[in-house]
């Protein structure tokens, strides 16, 4: 087995009980040092406050960990060069004894296969808006597809086209539900402007819907709970609109491609919001991070 399992994860997967796996690529690349680590540890910390595990999940000297150890932590938010791992690095990355922080399809991925059922990110990855272009739709999609998880995002990142990737995951197959909305959360924002045909109310018709999914057999596709940001903490909508233009400009205008584009633009959303769209994108996350506590405690219930 070429998984690197932490003890602590293990004895919990052993005795059923709840484990929550948290992406490392919004603590590398998706967020300012230091304020990255600072996050990191708080989110675990917020996952055992539920009463859960946490299994951050990166790949490091080429051996993929679930649950880090703090200085392992450490190294996935301060390490120069630590790479951005979708799930068709890994066996590269293996391979060359690299070491790299996950994406949602990676951490996804090696979730899965060490047995974990919930996991908590910010903003999925989806269709870009330059798609018809480039092409360029995350590989989080067609992961997503064909592996059974419960993701709990505050939606897709808003820097992508919203109604294309809310598309693309109804003709992928892949179940999505708002929690308490019917609407589909925008990441800063509490509302993307489009709907989502069911709403979950609780962490107990969450876990029913994993239990559907496994009786009914008919996919191995994941589960996307849609948890919007409260709207005291959102990102204001105008400010929202105005700057992310301009970050779709920037990004156009420096010929950022591939891999780089997401934390482009996340990165400039930062800096000219004077942080208010970090703010939010904490908000958020940690507000993913203590559903899916909840979600994974009624999962093991059963
Ligand atoms: N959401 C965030 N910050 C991030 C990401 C999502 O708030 O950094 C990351 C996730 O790891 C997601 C990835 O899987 O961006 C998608 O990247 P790409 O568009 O290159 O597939
Ligand atoms: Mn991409």
């Amino acid at each position: 087995m070429v998984l690197v399992v932490s003890e602590e994860v293990r004895e919990a997967l052993d005795s059923r009980r709840p484990v929550v796996a948290l992406e490392s690529t919004i603590i590398a690349h998706g967020l300012p040092r230091p304020r990255n680590l600072r996050m990191a540890r708080e989110l675990e910390e917020a996952v055992r406050r539920e009463g859960a595990v946490p299994a951050t999940i990166a790949v490091l000297d080429g051996r993929p960990h679930v649950g880090l150890g703090k200085e392992q932590l450490e190294r996935v938010a301060g390490e120069d060069g630590i790479r951005k791992l979708g799930h068709r690095d890994l066996p590269l990355a293996v391979a060359a004894g690299a070491s790299g922080a996950t994406t949602v399809s990676a951490t996804a991925a090696l979730a899965a296969g060490a047995g974990i059922r919930v996991f908590a990110t910010g903003g999925l990855g989806g269709v870009h808006r330059e798609w018809t272009v480039t092409q360029d739709e995350s590989a989080d999609l067609g992961l997503l597809a064909r592996t059974r998880i419960t993701v709990v995002c505050a939606g897709v990142k808003s820097i992508l086209d919203v109604p294309a990737t809310l598309q693309r995951l109804e003709t992928l197959g892949v179940a999505v539900a708002g929690y308490g909305t019917d609407r589909f959360p925008g990441f800063y924002l509490s509302d993307s402007g489009q709907p989502v045909d069911w709403t979950l109310r609780t962490p107990e018709q969450v876990a029913a819907v994993m239990r559907a999914q496994d009786a009914l057999g008919v996919s191995e596709s994941a589960l996307i709970v849609a948890n919007p940001v409260p709207v005291e903490e959102q990102l204001d909508p105008e400010v929202h609109a105005r700057v992310l233009a301009d970050a779709l400009r920037a990004c156009a205008e420096s010929g950022v491609t591939g891999q780089a584009v997401t934390p482009f633009l996340l990165d400039h959303l930062v800096r000219h919001t004077d942080g208010a769209s970090l703010s939010a994108n904490l908000a958020a996350v940690r507000g993913n991070v203590r559903l899916a506590a909840r979600v994974a405690a009624a999962w093991t219930q059963v």
